[in-house]
């Protein structure tokens, strides 16, 4: 056989005289029946929707390849310089419409459907999403990846393919109740398996000392244990450009040295259960979204998809012998602590494997990494006990260990003496365990450390990260995050989306800065109108789909208040509890007559770590109270309480656009950033928050007018905390708050069992830690003003629009252009 000769270019030629991309209705129409009848084996009389919808998305799919795999070939013949975003987690919603909006094959496939008497939106609205992420971490990097495509921009995300998403919360009498998220029994047709590009992974074992044939020391790791990589790849579309880039999540599999063992073995039995724990490192995402719990298989997982990725990059995408050139061609994101321990990687593959020097080694290293931090909490820090590190990976705690060294080094030449100092700095804490701080190791070992928001920054430097920010002050920046216009706006809020592009243009999407044409509108009578119409369409969608997917049924006419996010109390849903309860205790105290409450409908959407007492009873309070609000005739329909289950991606898009107050209202000084909020107000909710997180920038942009404000700002909290927080002094100074909480253990919310909450209200009485009770009377003032302010339909709506107006700047687009300029620095490359 001849070896294949010549460039690529001729191969393509002659591939595209015999396919091409399903565009027209007529290809789109074969290809869906092709993908029907020869991958899926049915007829279309016979197709059950599971069958429509994998031919459907198969063909969308395809639809896509061209422009991926020419993606890929020009910024390698570019040596392009590649943003890889490093994340243990990527919440990416549901595909199928997004892949259209994309590829602009919406009404293509629409038409095509509709001449096979086939409905679009019946087969979208079948979807069912993959979650492989906890919360805002995980669909930040989702809104990245989407707008890094958008841009041009060469990247790759790389994660993990989970075959158990985030659990599929259920109530049971109120209470949580887990359930498997078997995302992958019927396949996902949106992945591309890549066995060939398998990588293998090492784990255990113990390192050895050598001399090379130069005569010079070198060390090596010899690995006791093998786990195989498979690649997934998900394409991932720009809007308005042909670039697709790649999201790679990988799968574990046992390898074949264990197929050998289970076949020469005596004891198969074991041979397979050892198999089985090979596959555990990707079966199951980590639910806990804030409270890492040391546990070996969550390490496991991190060096897997890390040590897996870097390989890839390195030998498949890179494919260039010469590393000294690296920090050219890539940069590593890190986000969150999660994927850090890429840093020793890195290390040992440039000393042990390339037989770098220790400094070329560190300093190729540290310019090819950076660290985003998503949190402010110090029990969110991950720490890796020095035991169980040595144990898993002992020559990347040898490689730690001397990044320490070095680094405690540069600390005492620094500021001679200052032993307390260095104590503190170390990468190596002694105290409960030795143990190693990943959110130092990733300081030290990146260019760049980012927070998520300006004040989350500041306070970053100033207190989280302070000895590293004195030290290396160029060091710290701050890219405030972002969400993408097209799910969170195009794709969500079409009846919103179709008033823009009839007032300002199309132009939007792409370039969310063009919102600020909007503010004129805001004084149009009549497009307020239309504004409002939107408005209360989206809340009749809304109240459709929970009529059918939860059996829920709410009004459409009234004021829609929604607070969703996690269970945790730091973002204190309990404060939103007790403004209910305590709207609830007006009424039968005949302070206020119903008829003169604003009709509200209270939305609650969160799931809890499983693990976390608190967050759980907090749930069943909720659901526990809104049996009793939404059944009580004094209220006369007029406060509800909606706590569908099991949100996620897939409600959010449509419970966002309905809303009008987005509740943020976290205790100063917690919330990182937020990006929930920033998806409300893009939609025209007015937000009630607190000066936290990304709310700070919000308020900024919307002006006070505009915005709720109220509570502590983070110094009164630093304030509180210094002087000694007393709840117990709030409750008995206050009769709204203690009417409230009253209500509670009165037993009205639990059949007269006055203890069933017992745990929740002691706990808010006596520690309160992140001071409910403190901010109470300010909310709940707040809220009176919001319930007047409601009332003024005009100077409402005004609001919302300016809301819209004024908030561009949230757009993913320019989180990524800030990223860019200051820490990527990697050029955008369109293809053809
Ligand atoms: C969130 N963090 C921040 N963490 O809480 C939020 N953590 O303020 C911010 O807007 C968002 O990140 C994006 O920056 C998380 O969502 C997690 O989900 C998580 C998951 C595993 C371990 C730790």
């Amino acid at each position: 056989l001849e070896p294949p000769t010549g460039s690529v270019q001729p191969v393509t030629e002659n591939i595209e005289r015999f396919i091409s991309s399903p565009t027209t209705v007529e290809s789109f129409k074969s290809e869906f029946c092709r993908q029907l009848r020869y991958e899926q084996g049915v007829d279309l009389v016979d197709a059950r929707t599971e069958d429509l919808y994998q031919a459907l998305a198969r063909t969308v799919r395809s639809a896509m390849v061209d422009g991926w795999i020419a993606t890929q070939a020009s910024h390698r013949a570019a040596k392009a310089k590649t943003v890889a975003y490093l994340s243990a987690e990527f919440l990416m919603g549901p595909q199928l419409e997004n892949a259209l909006l994309s590829t602009a094959l919406t009404e293509v496939a629409r038409t095509a459907l509709a001449e096979l008497e086939l409905d679009l939106d019946e087969l979208t609205a079948y979807e069912t999403e993959p979650g492989l992420g906890n919360g805002g971490l995980g669909r930040l990097a989702a809104c990245f990846i989407d707008s890094l495509a958008a841009k041009s921009i060469p990247a790759i995300g790389y994660g993990i393919r989970y075959e158990y998403g985030i659990f599929r919360q259920t109530f049971v009498d109120g209470r949580q109740v887990e359930q498997p998220d078997r995302w992958l029994v019927k396949g996902s047709p949106w992945e591309l398996a890549q066995p060939e590009n398998s990588v293998t992974v090492n784990f255990g074992g113990h390192t050895e000392q050598y001399t090379d044939e130069t005569g010079a020391p070198r060390t090596r790791w010899v690995p006791a244990e093998q786990v195989l990589a498979v690649p997934y790849n998900y394409m991932v579309p720009g809007f308005e450009t042909r670039n697709v880039n790649t999201l790679r999540l990988w799968s574990a599999k046992a390898t074949d040295a264990f197929d050998l063992q289970i076949f020469n073995s005596g004891d198969y039995e074991s041979a397979v259960r050892r198999q089985t724990v090979a596959e555990n490192i990707s079966k199951v995402l980590y639910p806990e979204d804030s409270t890492p719990q040391g546990k070996e298989l969550r390490l496991k997982q991190q060096y897997f998809f890390v040590a897996a990725s870097l390989r890839d990059y390195l030998d498949t995408v890179l494919r260039d012998d010469d590393l000294s050139t690296l920090p050219e061609r890539v940069v590593f994101q890190l986000n969150d602590t999660h994927p850090v321990i890429g840093v020793p990687e890195l290390m040992r593959i440039l000393l042990d494997e390339r037989g770098l020097g220790w400094d070329e080694a560190w300093d190729i290293t540290r310019r090819t990494f950076n660290y985003t931090c998503h949190t402010l909490l110090p029990e969110a820090l991950e720490v890796w006990s020095v035991d169980l590190l040595g144990r898993l990976l002992p020559r990347h705690l040898e490689i730690i260990y001397r990044i320490n060294e070095d680094f405690l080094g540069l600390v005492r030449e620094t500021y001679p003496g200052d032993e307390l100092r260095v104590r503190r700095m170390s990468i190596i804490q002694e105290r409960p365990e030795r143990a190693v701080r990943m959110a130092f190791l990733a300081t030290v070992g990146s260019t760049k450390v980012n927070g998520v928001a300006a004040l989350h920054s500041q306070l970053l430097a100033d207190k989280v990260l302070d000895d590293f920010s004195a030290l290396w002050p160029e060091k710290f920046t701050n890219v405030t995050n972002g969400v993408t216009p097209r799910r969170f706006m195009r794709l969500s809020n079409p009846g919103l989306s179709g008033l823009l592009d009839e007032a300002i243009g199309t132009g939007w999407t792409n370039d969310l800065a063009q919102l600020a044409k909007l503010e004129p509108f805001a004084d149009d009578a009549s497009f307020r109108a239309e504004f409002r119409a939107v408005k209360q369409a989206n809340k009749e969608r809304f109240v459709r789909l929970l009529a059918q997917r939860d059996g829920i049924e709410l009004p459409a006419d009234a004021l829609y208040d929604v607070m969703v996010k996690r269970l945790h109390e730091y973002k204190r849903q309990m404060l939103k509890l007790l403004h209910v309860v305590t709207l609830y205790d007006r009424v039968l105290k005949g302070e206020v007559k119903a008829s003169d409450l604003q009709p509200r409908v209270v939305v609650f959407g969160a799931k809890a770590a499983p693990g976390y007492k608190m967050a759980k009873e907090i749930i069943h309070l909720i659901n526990r109270v809104a049996a009793v609000v939404n059944n009580a005739p004094e209220l006369e329909g007029r406060l509800r309480i909606a706590f569908p289950a099991n949100y996620n991606v897939t409600l959010a898009e449509r419970l966002i656009p309905a809303a009008d107050l987005s509740e943020q209202i976290s205790l100063a000084g917690k919330e990182a950033s937020g990006t929930g909020n920033m998806k409300f107000a893009l939609n025209g909710a007015l937000t009630i928050g607190t000066d936290d997180g990304a709310n700070v920038e919000i308020r900024q942009l919307v002006g006070d007018e505009n915005f709720f404000l109220f509570g502590m700002d983070e110094p009164a909290v630093q304030a509180l905390e210094d002087r000694g927080y007393n709840p117990t002094s709030y409750y008995e100074v206050d009769a709204g708050l203690r009417g409230a909480i009253d209500l509670i253990s009165s037993g009205l919310f639990s059949d007269g069992d006055r203890t069933a909450f017992e745990f929740v209200i002691s706990d808010l009485l006596y520690k309160d830690r992140f001071m409910v009770l403190a901010d109470y009377r300010s909310y709940v003032d707040t809220q009176d003003r919001v319930e007047v302010a409601y009332r003024d339909e005009d100077a409402w709506t005004r609001s919302a629009i300016l809301n819209v107006a004024r908030t561009g700047f949230f757009t993913s687009d320019r989180s990524i252009q800030d990223y860019l300029d200051r820490i990527w620095h990697a050029p955008a490359k369109p293809i053809a």
